[in-house]
């Protein structure tokens, strides 16, 4: 396998998302897929909170259609938001969008096409020894035991017309902070035991948030939970840094 790099909670920030792929090499200065064998996973998160949330999605799906098989995105908790907003106006989606940084702008401008391309979304993926999460919870386990069966539940629960289990998605991928706990490190090797990997990389809860320190002076991803789990959110919308993250073997 070539090089391994990830990126998460891009939160609208398209230009910052640009110059770090940029930077790693893994787009040209005409944002077209430059990173060869390079596999790049997107953990989530790609609206709402920023500036540009639809620019974002669209130059995401337009590298994905020029290199499918290097670029890769998992669905995150504002993914989940977008879709319920849409498709169940009027429900208790539209106060939590409201509370979330949720983005008029984004929001009209989603399209049906977008909204398929957002329900067919992975929620985890094995790569490698590596488990990629886009938050840092155990909740995922409540669509399956696997990381195939919780993939299929959770589409299945995104494609659905059913509001509830829709809401169910948004929750579940909404929790966090399960590996700062004090059985956080039990909670990894149990996680980890169960879906066959060694180590979790996840985003979601910004490092700030994990270590007690201003996202201002977060400079790269942390290391926690007894080495078992790779927290890479920079925090950029809370004025850290979007991290562009290449994972060691
Ligand atoms: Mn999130």
């Amino acid at each position: 396998m070539g090089a391994l790099y990830v990126v998460s909670d891009i939160h609208g920030y398209l230009d910052d998302l640009v110059s770090g792929l940029r930077d790693a090499g893994l787009v040209d200065e005409n944002r077209a897929w430059s990173g060869g064998d390079a596999q790049l996973w997107i953990l989530g998160d790609l609206m709402d909170r920023g500036p540009n949330g639809i620019g974002v999605l669209d130059f995401v799906r337009a590298l994905q259609a020029e290199a499918p098989a290097q670029v890769h995105m998992l669905l995150g908790n504002h993914e989940a938001l977008a879709v319920g907003m849409k498709r169940f106006p009027g429900s208790r989606f539209a106060e939590s969008w409201q509370i979330n940084g949720g983005r008029a702008d984004d929001q009209d401008a989603l399209t049906d096409d977008h909204l398929a391309w957002l329900s067919s979304l992975p929620a985890v993926a094995k790569i490698g020894d590596y488990l990629f999460l886009h938050s840092d919870t155990t909740d995922y386990l409540r669509w399956g035991d696997s990381v195939e069966e919780i993939n299929a539940g959770i589409r299945a629960a995104m494609t659905s017309d059913d509001v509830d289990a829709h809401w169910d998605v948004w929750a579940g991928l909404t929790s966090r902070y399960r590996f700062a706990r004090l059985d956080g490190p039990e909670a990894a090797r149990e996680l980890l035991e169960q879906l066959g990997a060694s180590g979790i990389v996840h985003g979601h809860s910004i490092i700030a948030s994990l270590i007690d320190c201003p996202s201002s002076e977060v400079d790269g991803p942390v290391l926690y939970a007894d080495n078992q789990v790779l927290a890479i959110d920079g925090g950029r919308y809370d004025g850290g840094p979007l991290l562009v993250v290449q994972l060691e073997d």
